[in-house]
C-alpha cells in the first residue's frame, strides 16, 4: 500500500476486506468505527470491497475471531480477490501470525494501519523520524514471536521453547534482524533528541507571549481555523491525517496583541501508543500551550464520540487540567441546533464557528483575547528615565496602562505576562531593567 500516494494515478490500488467485532456494549459504537476504518483504508490508498462485523463475546487469544471464523474470512476475501485483511482492532503478535494462518493473506491491525497512514503523510524530517520509531517500535515484538515461531517449524516436534542447541540459519538471520532493529530505535531516539532540543530553542522565543494550540480529531477544521485567523498557507485537506507537522504563527489580534497560534496533529480514537510516545515532541506544542481550543466538527454524526476521544488522549498526554476552549467548528454545515446543545454540554467555555464562511471567528477572537488577558497581570514597574530600552520593552511586550514622571524616574503600570515580569531586574536604585546587555 505504500506505493499508492491517493492522488497517483493509474496505480493499482491493493483490495482489502475490514473486519470489525462487535463485543456486547459496542452496538451503538462499532459502526462509526468502523466507516472510519473505511476511510482510514481509503486514505491509505486501498480500496474496500467487503466489510464483515462478527458479534462476539469472547475474544480467542490465539486468533481474536475464532478459528472457524478466521477461515470464513479467509474465503470471503478469496471470493473478492483481497490481498489483505484490515482489522479496525489491534492484535497481538501471536494472533496477527495466527490470523495470516488462517486466511492465506496479509493481516493489518488498526496501529499498523494507522501507522501506515503516518508514513504516507510525514513531510519534515522530524515527522519521518517519529513515524519511523514507532514502526520499529511496533515492529520489534513481532520479530520476537516470529523467532519462536521459525524455531518450532524447525525442531519438528513442538512446543518446546527451551530447546537451545538447534539454533537454525533462520534463527541467525532473526538475531542481526533483532540487533539491527535495536540500533535503529536508539539512533532514532538519539536523532529525535536532537531534534527536540532545537525545538525547544524555538519555543524559548515565544516565551511570555500567549500560546494558544488547537486540538482536536482530525479532519475537525485545525487547519482551517489556522489559515482564517492567522493567513497561513496551512495544508487544509478533506482527508485523515494530512497534518503531521506543527505549524506555528503569530496571530494579531485587535489592539494590535501578538499571540502564537499552533497547528499540530489530529488525534483519532485508539490513537497507537506507540505514535503518542513517539509524536511527543510534537506534542510537546500542545502541552506548552496557555490555552488549548478544541475544535470539533459539530457536522460529524460522531461528533460527540470525536470529542470524547480527543479528551481521552489529552488526558493521556497529561493536558488534560489546561485551560481550554471548546470550538464547536463547521457551524454551516450543521442542521440542527440541538445537536450543539449536546456538544456543548460539560465544557466550561464554548464558542460556534465555521472556518468556512468566518461566522463567529469575531467572538473566538475575543474570547481568546480575554483570556490572554487573564495569562497577563498588571505590575507597577519603576524604570530609571534614561533608560530607553527598559521603556521601549515594556511597551512592546506588554500593555502601557499608565506612565507617571517622578524626576528621575518612571513610574509604569502595565499588564505583562508573568514570564517576561521574572526577566526584568531589580537595581541598586530600587528601578527595574530588562536584563541583558546594552
Ligand atoms: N463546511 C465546512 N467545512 C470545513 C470547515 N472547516 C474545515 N472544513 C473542511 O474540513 C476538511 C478538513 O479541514 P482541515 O482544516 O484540513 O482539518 P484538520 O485535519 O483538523 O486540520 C477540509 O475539507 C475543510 O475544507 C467549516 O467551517 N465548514
Ligand atoms: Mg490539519
Amino acid at each position: 500500500m505504500k506505493e499508492e500516494r491517493g492522488i497517483a494515478q493509474g496505480v493499482v490500488r491493493e483490495k482489502v476486506v475490514l473486519v470489525g467485532v462487535e463485543r456486547p456494549g459496542d452496538e451503538r459504537t462499532v459502526e462509526p468505527l468502523l466507516n472510519e476504518l473505511r476511510r482510514l483504508a481509503e486514505t491509505a490508498g486501498a480500496v474496500v470491497v467487503d466489510e464483515i462485523v462478527q458479534k462476539r463475546a469472547r475474544l480467542s487469544s490465539a486468533t481474536f475471531v475464532g478459528k472457524g471464523k478466521a477461515e470464513e474470512i479467509g474465503k470471503r476475501a478469496a471470493t473478492f480477490g483481497a490481498g489483505a485483511i484490515l482489522f479496525n482492532d489491534d492484535l497481538s503478535p501471536a494472533q496477527s501470525r495466527n490470523l495470516e494462518k488462517a486466511v492465506g493473506r496479509r493481516v493489518v491491525d488498526r496501529s499498523e494501519l494507522i501507522l501506515d497512514i503516518f508514513a504516507l503523510r510525514a513531510r519534515s524530517r522530524e515527522a519521518r523520524v517519529q513515524v519511523e520509531l514507532a514502526q520499529y517500535e511496533y515492529l520489534r515484538p513481532r520479530l520476537k514471536r516470529m523467532w519462536t515461531h521459525l524455531e518450532r517449524m524447525e525442531g519438528g516436534t513442538g512446543g518446546g521453547s527451551s530447546r537451545i542447541g538447534t539454533r537454525g540459519p533462520g534463527e541467525k538471520q532473526l538475531e542481526v534482524d533483532r540487533r539491527l532493529v535495536a540500533r535503529r530505535i536508539q539512533d532514532l531516539k538519539e536523532e529525535l533528541e536532537h531534534l527536540d532540543r532545537q525545538h525547544r530553542t524555538r519555543a524559548r522565543a515565544r516565551e511570555g507571549y500567549f500560546r494558544v494550540s488547537l486540538v482536536g480529531y482530525t479532519n475537525a477544521g485545525k487547519s482551517s481555523l489556522l489559515r482564517a485567523l492567522t493567513g497561513a498557507e496551512a495544508f487544509v485537506e478533506d482527508r485523515l491525517f494530512a497534518t503531521l507537522d506543527t505549524q506555528t504563527r503569530a496571530w494579531v489580534l485587535p489592539g494590535n496583541k501578538r499571540l502564537f497560534l499552533s497547528d499540530t496533529v489530529g488525534f483519532i480514537r485508539r490513537l497507537p501508543h506507540h505514535l503518542v510516545a513517539s509524536f511527543r515532541a510534537t506534542l510537546s506544542e500542545t502541552l506548552e500551550a496557555d490555552l488549548l481550543l478544541h475544535v470539533v466538527d459539530a457536522s460529524h454524526p460522531d461528533a460527540e464520540i470525536q470529542k470524547r476521544a480527543v479528551e481521552e488522549v489529552l488526558r493521556e498526554i497529561g493536558a488534560g487540567d489546561l485551560p481550554c476552549l471548546l470550538v464547536l467548528n463547521k457551524v454551516d454545515e450543521v442542521k440542527d441546533r440541538i445537536s450543539l446543545e449536546v456538544l456543548r454540554r460539560g465544557a466550561r467555555d464554548e464558542v460556534v464557528v465555521s472556518a468556512l464562511t468566518g461566522e463567529g471567528l469575531d467572538a473566538l477572537g475575543q474570547r481568546v483575547q480575554r483570556a490572554a488577558e487573564k495569562f497577563h497581570e498588571v505590575a507597577e514597574i519603576r524604570v530609571d528615565a534614561g533608560d530607553g530600552r527598559t521603556l521601549a520593552w515594556l511597551a512592546s511586550r506588554g500593555t502601557v496602562l499608565e506612565e507617571a514622571y517622578e524626576d528621575s524616574v518612571v513610574r509604569v503600570r502595565v499588564r505583562l505576562s508573568r514570564g517576561d515580569r521574572s526577566r526584568l531586574q531589580e537595581t541598586p536604585e530600587g528601578t527595574f531593567r530588562i536584563a541583558g546587555k546594552g
